[in-house]
């Protein structure tokens, strides 16, 4: 990255600082969609395929306080993500990866790693690291292990702009 970029960059970040404040990365893992887990504690895998843009499976059940061990694949052409959250908080996600895509951070079927792990001054960057999701390339695979507390209304979902809009999300059913 040269400097008249990161330059570029910068000045394109203080211009959305209003969508930001909405809702920064790192803050939005509360209690309500339970909490990360350990993988010794996962009685149970699940593999989640991501296509364009739906999810296979298209809900999951699991039991209050369960651990999951699930395996995320892209099987599609586009950048996918897989988060675990509220339907607050996948609206407050969006925002912030409209701005991903707004910067060059995604790219249709691809991420832009040097940028991801830019530093946007006031310790910003457009990292993608909270343990609830995991935002994958075509062909990638990650693991997220997820411990399901109470009850709650609770969706796996895609918020790359346009993809939950779409229909790409997923029901966790509590029973
Ligand atoms: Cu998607």
């Amino acid at each position: 990255m040269n400097t008249s970029k990161l330059v570029m960059a910068a000045a394109a970040l203080s211009i959305s600082g209003t969508v930001l404040a909405g809702g920064t990365h790192g803050d939005g893992n509360s209690a309500v969609s339970g909490e990360p887990g350990k993988a010794s504690d996962a009685a149970r895998t699940i593999t989640v395929e991501m296509y364009d843009n739906y999810y296979d499976p298209e809900s999951i059940e699991v039991k209050p306080g369960e651990t999951v061990r699930f395996v995320v694949e892209n099987k599609g052409n586009l950048v996918h993500e897989f988060n675990i959250g509220t339907p607050a908080m996948h609206e407050g996600h969006q925002k912030e990866m409209m701005m991903m895509v707004e910067h060059g951070v995604i790219q249709g079927g691809k991420l832009n790693h040097d940028m991801m792990e830019m530093d946007m001054g006031d310790g910003q960057s457009m990292k993608h690291d909270d343990p609830n999701s995991v935002l994958l390339e075509p062909g990638q695979s990650e693991e997220v292990i997820w411990t399901f507390t109470d009850k709650s209304n609770i969706e796996f979902a895609c918020n790359v702009p346009g993809h939950y809009q779409a229909g790409m999300y997923g029901e966790v059913n509590f029973n």
